[in-house]
């Protein structure tokens, strides 16, 4: 059995020489293509960074699972699933805005978001040279630093990330959403990474993050950073944090979020 030490050692080296390929590929041009919907977009570089992350977790644990972005499902047959974006934040990555991560965790049970729980994970921003780290009881940290979330919001509200999804048809209900939690944020940040977000707010730069519609890959490594930094995570009431919703908070500020957020999960 390998210690979660021992995969956030793997993460940690994987995800810095994927993140720095995906840069030195966007030094060299872009190729776009799309996805979904008209604003969904891959660049060559994700799928070519996913193939790099494969192999490399290929060779070091051939026995593990592997659920990523870009390419097919591997069933796990040691009990360790690694769940990968290669570039989270796609569309920041495409018009060079620096705020774009490798987000790679290890995820032990299932691979079903639904039942498994991460044991390490990494966000690693290759522009800023930021490489957010963390393992189950382990502690959240960037470089030497510990990370906490904030304990609670002053009267000013919370400084609140979201996200809003490509479809249009989810745009009112995001919009409605954003209404209800404008009255207890101080501001509200769109950066277009959930999973450097969710990185944030285990930093305490960010009081909370919530969105609905991110896949595992986006959230899978952010929110055991949160989880180690003190912070609550969840979805649903009382729920996991999922395609239906991730609320991410400090523990004084989660249940406002929860209730406001609550009526429509
Ligand atoms: C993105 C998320 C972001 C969300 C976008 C998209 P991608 O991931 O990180 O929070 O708002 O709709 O899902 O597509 O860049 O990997």
């Amino acid at each position: 059995m390998t210690s979660a030490a021992d995969l956030l050692e793997i993460a940690t080296r994987i995800a810095r020489e994927a993140g720095d390929l995906a840069a030195r590929r966007r030094r060299e041009g872009l190729e776009v293509a799309t996805k979904s919907v008209a604003a969904d977009i891959v660049t060559a570089a994700d799928k070519e960074v996913e193939a790099f992350v494969r192999a490399e977790l290929e060779r070091e644990r051939p026995e593990d699972g592997f659920y990523g972005e870009e390419s097919d499902a591997r069933e796990s047959r040691s009990g360790i699933t690694w769940v990968v974006d290669p570039i989270d934040g796609t569309v920041n990555y495409a018009y060079g805005i620096p705020a774009w991560a490798v987000s790679i965790a290890a995820v032990e049970g299932s691979a079903d978001p639904a039942t498994w729980s991460a044991v390490a994970g990494v966000v690693y921003n290759p522009v800023s040279g930021e490489m957010f780290r963390g393992s189950r009881g382990g502690g959240a940290w960037l470089g030497e630093t510990r990370l906490s979330v904030t304990a609670d919001v002053g009267p000013a509200g919370g400084l609140v990330a979201t996200g809003f999804g490509y479809d249009p048809a989810t745009h009112a209900p995001t919009l409605e959403r954003l209404a209800r939690v404008m009255p207890v944020a101080r501001d509200i940040r769109r950066i277009g990474a959930a999973s450097l977000d969710l990185a944030s707010v285990a930093a305490g730069r960010m009081d909370a993050y919530y969105e609905k519609g991110t896949n595992p890959w986006d959230h899978a490594a952010g929110v055991l950073l949160v989880e180690e930094a003190g912070g609550r995570v969840g979805g649903a009431p009382g729920g996991r944090p999922g395609k239906g919703m991730v609320i991410a908070a400090g523990p004084g500020f989660y249940p406002r979020l929860e209730e406001i957020l609550e009526p429509e999960l």
